[in-house]
C-alpha cells in the first residue's frame, strides 16, 4: 500500500506507479500481476450465488471484472479524480458501452460537431437506428447548447476536438447540461487527466481512447470510462456485460498500468515539442492556418489555458496550397509516420478527410468545418531538435514544387 507521508495529496505520477497495489499481496512481486484467467472457482454454490447476488465481493468471469483490469480502473479513475473506472476493449467500446447503457428510444442526445470519425457514425448511423434522437449543435455557440439541451439525455463533446483541436469550455457546456436535467459526457483522449479533468469541471462522465496516451507505445487498443460508482457499475453490467461485450484483455490491461507509470512524463514531452513545432509553424509564410491550444495566438488559446496545464501533443494545420501541398508535405517527411492514432512514441501525420474523418461525407465535412486541406500531426518523444529539422525540410521541400 502506498503510505502518504502527510494529508497532501501525492503527484500523478507517484498515484500512477503505487496506487492501490500492495507488492506483499503478490508474494513481493514489485510490478502487479497478470491474472490470466477467464472464470473463477466458487468455494460452494452457496458462496457462488451470493456473489452473483451481489452480496458479497468476488470474481465471477472475465467478461466483467478482472484483478489485473481493477487495478488499471482504480488508478485511472483516481488520475481523473472520479469515484470509480471501467476498462474495455478500445475507445469505441467504452463510448458505445457508455451510450448504449445510458439511452434508450425515444430520448435524445447533443452532441457537438467535431467529434472523432467513428463516434460521429455511432450517433448519427449506430444509435440513430434504434430511435435515439441526434442532435448536433456547435458547442462553441452556448445559446446553442442551452436551447438544445433541455429534454436531452446525454450531452457529449471532447476538448480539444478531433481533429481540428477545437477547444470546448467545459465548465460552462457540464452546467448547461446539470441544469437541464442530461448527462454531461466529455472524451478527454486528447488532453488526458495530466493536462485537463472534465470531472472537476463539472463532467458526468469522461471517456477515453486508451489506445492513445495512456496506453503511449501504440502497441494495444483500449478504452475507458469514467464517473459516479453507481453509473460505471450500471455500465459494467449492462454495457459490458451483454450490450457490448467490449472486454479488454488482461495483458492488455498490463500494458496500460505500464503506459500509465510514464504518462505525466510523456504527456510534458509531447507538449514541449508539439508548443515548438506550433511556433514553427507560425512564422512559416506557406502555412494558411493553425490550431494549437498551447500558442498564445492560436484560436481558443485563452478557453485552453483556463482549463488545461498545456497545449498537448496534437497540432492541426493547413499549407497555402490546400490539399495538394498537404499531400506533398506529407509525403516529404522522413520521421514523421504517415498514419491515424496519436499518442505514440512515434510522430504520426494523417489526413482527416480521407482517413479519420471520412464517416462525415463530404457535404457534412464542409457543413461543420472540417477542412480538406487540414492536416493532424501527433507530436511524438524523438528529440524536439529532430523534429523540428524534419518539418523544416519538408516544408521546404514542397515550396517552389507547390505554388501557394
Ligand atoms: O476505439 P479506439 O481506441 O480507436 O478509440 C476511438 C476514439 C475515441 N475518441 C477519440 C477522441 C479518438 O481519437 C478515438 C480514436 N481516434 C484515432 C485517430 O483519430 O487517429 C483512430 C484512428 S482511425
Amino acid at each position: 500500500m502506498m503510505k502518504p507521508r502527510s494529508n497532501k495529496r501525492q503527484g500523478p505520477s507517484t498515484r500512477a506507479i503505487h496506487l492501490g497495489y500492495d507488492p506483499a499481496s503478490e508474494n513481493g512481486a514489485l510490478t502487479p500481476p497478470v491474472y490470466m484467467t477467464s472464470t473463477y472457482a466458487f468455494e460452494s454454490v452457496e458462496q457462488g450465488a451470493e456473489i452473483f447476488e451481489g452480496k458479497r465481493e468476488g470474481y465471477i468471469y472475465g467478461r466483467t471484472k478482472n484483478p489485473t483490469q481493477g487495478l488499471l480502473e482504480e488508478r485511472i479513475a483516481d488520475l481523473e479524480g472520479a469515484e470509480a473506472g471501467l476498462v474495455v476493449s478500445s475507445g469505441m467500446g467504452a463510448i458505445s458501452a457508455t451510450l448504449w447503457t445510458l439511452l434508450k428510444a425515444g430520448d435524445r442526445i447533443v452532441a457537438d460537431k467535431i467529434l472523432y470519425g467513428n463516434t460521429f457514425a455511432l450517433l448519427t448511423k449506430g444509435l440513430s437506428k434504434f430511435g435515439v434522437g441526434v442532435d448536433l449543435v456547435d458547442f462553441k455557440d452556448h445559446d446553442a447548447v442551452a436551447r438544445a439541451a433541455p429534454g436531452a439525455r446525454v450531452l457529449y463533446f471532447e476538448t480539444p476536438a478531433n481533429p481540428n483541436l477545437r477547444v470546448i469550455d467545459i465548465a460552462t457546456v457540464t452546467g448547461i447540461a446539470r441544469r437541464a436535467g442530461a448527462v454531461s459526457i466529455v472524451d478527454n483522449t486528447f488532453a488526458t487527466p495530466i493536462l485537463q479533468r472534465p470531472i472537476e469541471l463539472g463532467a458526468d462522465l469522461v471517456v477515453h481512447s486508451a489506445t492513445k496516451y495512456l496506453g503511449g507505445h501504440g502497441d494495444l487498443l483500449a478504452g475507458v470510462a469514467v464517473g459516479k460508482a453507481d453509473v460505471i457499475h450500471e455500465i459494467r453490467m449492462n454495457g459490458l456485460r451483454y450490450l457490448t461485450g467490449a472486454v479488454v484483455a488482461p495483458l492488455t490491461a498490463f500494458l496500460v498500468l505500464r503506459g500509465l507509470k510514464t504518462l505525466e512524463l510523456r504527456v510534458r514531452q509531447h507538449s514541449h515539442s508539439a508548443l515548438a513545432i506550433a511556433q514553427l509553424l507560425a512564422e512559416h509564410p506557406g502555412i494558411a492556418s493553425l490550431a494549437y491550444p498551447g500558442l498564445p495566438g492560436s484560436p481558443d488559446h485563452a478557453v485552453a489555458m483556463g482549463q488545461m496545464s498545456a497545449g498537448g501533443g496534437l497540432v492541426a494545420f493547413e499549407l497555402k496550397g490546400g490539399y495538394a501541398a498537404g499531400v506533398a508535405f506529407m509525403n516529404a517527411l522522413g520521421i514523421a509516420s504517415r498514419a491515424v492514432s496519436l499518442g505514440d512514441a512515434e510522430t504520426l501525420v494523417q489526413h482527416p478527410a480521407s482517413m479519420t474523418h471520412a464517416t462525415y461525407g463530404a457535404e457534412e465535412r464542409a457543413r461543420h468545418g472540417i477542412s480538406d486541406s487540414l492536416i493532424r500531426m501527433s507530436v511524438g518523444l524523438e528529440n524536439t531538435e529532430d523534429l523540428i529539422d524534419d518539418v523544416e525540410a519538408a516544408l521546404g521541400a514542397i515550396s517552389g514544387k507547390v505554388s501557394p
